[in-house]
């Protein structure tokens, strides 16, 4: 499959400034610093589209990449960092459950983890959320050259069995320094848009 051609198109800070246009996306969730930025740069072979940082906490808007001029991958804020003020994370909370409840272009979410780390009770509750609403789910394992491959198995294993997820959520494992993992990705994407 060919990589689509991608384009960074709009910022939004809530669900009111998402583009009103009915074209379906796929968004990409996680905590702060787990790979969200470098995974779009991955996904569509770009090097800078996505800005990526060693500093957690700084993607604060929904980021729109316009795909092949056929949908939307979208680069949400990022949870679960330390540094962010109580009420800085209960507007974050509220527009994510906004977007997540509201959003009909919704096609699929691909909630990203990272592999070293496992799921984080910031992860779960996410996760609580993305179930009420019932959406298509992808769990990513990122960064996992950082750890020997003879283990990623039993340690993605050990995961899910922490994990509340339904049985059809798929599961890909990647790292995009090693680059593996997004021909897997690209397939579940491609599967979500397919049966819109
Ligand atoms: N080793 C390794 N590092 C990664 C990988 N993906 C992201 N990183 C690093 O993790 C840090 C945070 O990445 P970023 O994409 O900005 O995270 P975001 O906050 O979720 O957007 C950066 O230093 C990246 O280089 C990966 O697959 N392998
Ligand atoms: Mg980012």
């Amino acid at each position: 499959m060919a990589t689509p051609q991608a384009e960074l198109t709009h910022y939004a800070a809530t669900l009111a400034e998402c583009p009103k246009e009915p074209i379906p996306e796929v968004v990409l969730s996680g905590r702060s610093n787990v790979g969200k930025s470098t995974l779009v740069n991955y996904l569509t072979r770009r090097k800078k589209l996505a800005h990526t940082s060693k500093t957690p906490g700084k993607t604060k808007v929904f980021i729109y990449f316009r795909m092949d001029d056929a949908w939307n991958l979208v680069d949400m804020p990022g949870y679960g960092y330390a540094k962010t003020s109580e009420s800085e994370r209960a507007r974050w909370r509220k527009a994510a459950t906004e977007y997540f409840h509201g959003r009909t272009q919704l096609a699929g979410v691909v909630q990203l983890i990272d592999m070293r780390v496992g799921p984080t009770s910031a992860d779960r509750d996410r996760l609580v959320e993305l179930n009420r609403r019932g959406l298509p789910l992808c769990l990513v394992m990122t960064k996992a050259d950082k750890i020997p491959r003879a283990r990623h198995e039993s340690m993605v294993a050990k995961h899910l069995a922490n994990l509340n997820v339904p049985p059809t959520t798929g599961v890909v494992i990647t790292s995009a320094t090693a680059h593996y993992g997004a021909k897997e990705l690209w397939a579940w994407i491609n599967d979500q848009l397919a049966s819109r």
